[in-house]
């Protein structure tokens, strides 16, 4: 039987071969054949089959990382000194089984996966990209959360020898990165941790080793390099919700109808083509995840 990891590795000798085209990741997608809440994986996906691929080159060039810098081209120019190996990561908190692991052994244990989302800054633009990764409820089971676990709170590596703006010259944000969840948003199939891209491992720009994705949100909650994972009974303050609070809440979710405050979010931008699509309610996984906010008032979701 092809396991995802079997499929993994065989993408990866693929790529070495310099034959990684004739494998398109939509192939490997309907060869795994996952089921979600019972559905094969196309089902979730069916709101996407139209999407196109962003080029590697700009998902890998154009990025957020502010640890190394405010400009899009910072964090590839900047991040050449770090070297993401033997990564260890703390899950901790409201846990029964805290654990101090290896991601190389981490990997080892789960369900590794490729799936192609949309990915929306709240800046208004978009890209799609095939990310590699798992499902962060695996990781939830494992470490088995008590009673008392409402929320999951990550947070970025500190390290002010690797990352620039954390050194003592610059104090505008407040340094580790930090982000969260609800604990029934992080358990969606959904919600995944990507540890690679476009068959390959994350590079450092785009938060290598290990970071979140969360497709129906605003991108600032796809908290990079993580090296924490804690749970909580009390709400975390993510970095940009403390930064400014009235522009960036705990929520982020993608909502065409809630403006920022300085820009509509009606519509974005998207990224290596031409013109700009109408932004959808939850980035277009409302059928996934519309659920997570029943009776909630939108307009606090921001
Ligand atoms: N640690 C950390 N994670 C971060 C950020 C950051 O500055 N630091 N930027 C966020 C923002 S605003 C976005 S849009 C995405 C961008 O991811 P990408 O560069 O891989 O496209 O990463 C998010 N994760
Ligand atoms: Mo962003």
């Amino acid at each position: 039987m092809i396991t995802p990891q079997d499929l993994f590795t065989q993408r990866r000798k693929f790529m070495a071969l310099g034959i990684g085209g004739l494998v398109s990741p939509l192939l490997i997608d309907k060869l795994m054949a996952n089921t979600l809440y019972g559905k094969p994986l196309d089902y979730l996906k069916d709101t996407n089959t139209s999407l196109k691929l962003t080029k590697e080159s700009d998902a890998t060039s154009y990025n957020n990382f502010y640890e190394f810098g405010f400009g899009k081209d910072d964090p590839k120019a900047k991040s050449g000194n770090f070297n993401p190996t033997s990564w260890e990561l703390s899950i901790e908190g409201e846990v029964q089984n805290p654990i101090k692991i290896k991601l190389e052994d981490l990997l080892k244990e789960v369900r590794l996966q490729e799936r192609i989302y949309q990915l929306r800054c709240v800046e208004a633009w978009s890209m799609v990209i095939p990310w590699i990764g798992f499902e962060l409820r695996e990781l939830v089971e494992r470490v088995k959360p008590t009673k008392k676990a409402r929320f999951i709170k990550f947070t970025s590596l500190y390290d002010p020898k690797i990352f620039p703006m954390q050194g003592p010259l610059f104090s505008g944000i407040d340094f580790p990165y930090v982000e969260g969840l609800r604990l029934d948003e992080a358990q969606n199939p959904l919600t995944l941790l990507a540890v690679g891209m476009y068959g390959k491992p994350l590079l450092p720009q785009n938060g290598a080793p290990i970071r979140l994705v969360v497709p129906w949100k605003y991108g600032f909650k796809y908290i990079k390099s993580i090296a924490k994972i804690e749970f909580t009974s009390t709400q975390p303050l993510s970095t940009w919700e403390k930064q400014n609070p009235r522009e960036y809440g705990f929520y982020a979710n993608v909502d065409p109808l809630i403006s920022h405050p300085r820009w509509s979010q009606a519509s974005e931008r998207v990224i290596g083509e031409r013109g700009r699509k109408p932004t959808l309610y939850l980035n277009g996984y409302e059928r996934e995840v519309g659920y997570l906010y029943e009776g909630m008032d939108r307009s606090k979701l921001y």
